[in-house]
């Protein structure tokens, strides 16, 4: 009976189409490394709120540092749950270009835990891509703050992933809420 129940409820939160409210987006910019890249120079602020199509590049610190930026999400935490907890939202990221990157969270901003690197690249040229990540791969159960690290050093061209937004992926027990104040209102809604 139970996993009849289970089943009916993942299978409902499958069907819910997640609304605008429950996504939540870096907002904050905490540090970052020159803005830059080979094509755009775009401002820094443009990894945060929503994913818009316009993405920010980090360049190198010097020869041994490479590009970073760090953002923060103020509203509330990102909680660790089943599967991943977060999306970094990129455009344009091709094996030709290897834009690998590494990923670090933190909760207070001060002690950073590595969350692991974003492998090869398997996007295509121009194209949004988005990819999820598990604040469990650090054993963290929560974070406010993302940093993400280019993985390599080109003075020359395209080291820096382009980088559209920083997304919270809503918490399981978020969107039971939202289903069962939805299924409220329309028990409460008269008919005409
Ligand atoms: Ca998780
Ligand atoms: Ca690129
Ligand atoms: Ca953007």
């Amino acid at each position: 009976m139970h996993a009849f129940i289970t089943l009916g409820l993942g299978i409902a939160i499958a069907f819910i189409p997640v609304p605008a409210s429950a996504m939540r987006f870096a907002d904050v910019l905490k540090d970052h490394s020159p803005p830059g890249g080979n094509l755009v120079q775009n401002p820094a602020t443009e990894v945060l709120g929503p994913p818009d199509g316009i993405v920010a590049q980090f360049q190198e610190v010097d020869l041994t540092t490479p590009g970073f930026v760090t953002v923060e999400f103020t509203g509330s935490a990102i909680e660790d749950a089943p599967g991943n907890d977060f999306f970094i939202h990129l455009i344009d990221w091709t094996v030709s270009e290897n834009e690998i990157f590494l990923v670090f969270a933190s909760l207070g901003g001060e002690v950073f835990e590595s969350i692991g690197s974003s492998g090869i690249p398997t996007g295509s040229a121009e194209a949004p891509i988005t990819i999820g990540f598990d604040l469990a791969s650090a054993n963290l159960s929560s974070a406010s703050f993302i940093k993400i690290v280019n993985g390599r050093i080109a003075t020359s061209c395209c080291e820096s992933p382009d980088i559209d937004a920083i997304s919270a992926i809503p918490e399981p027990s978020t969107l039971i809420l939202l289903a069962f104040g939805l299924s409220v209102l329309a028990v409460r809604i008269p008919r005409t």
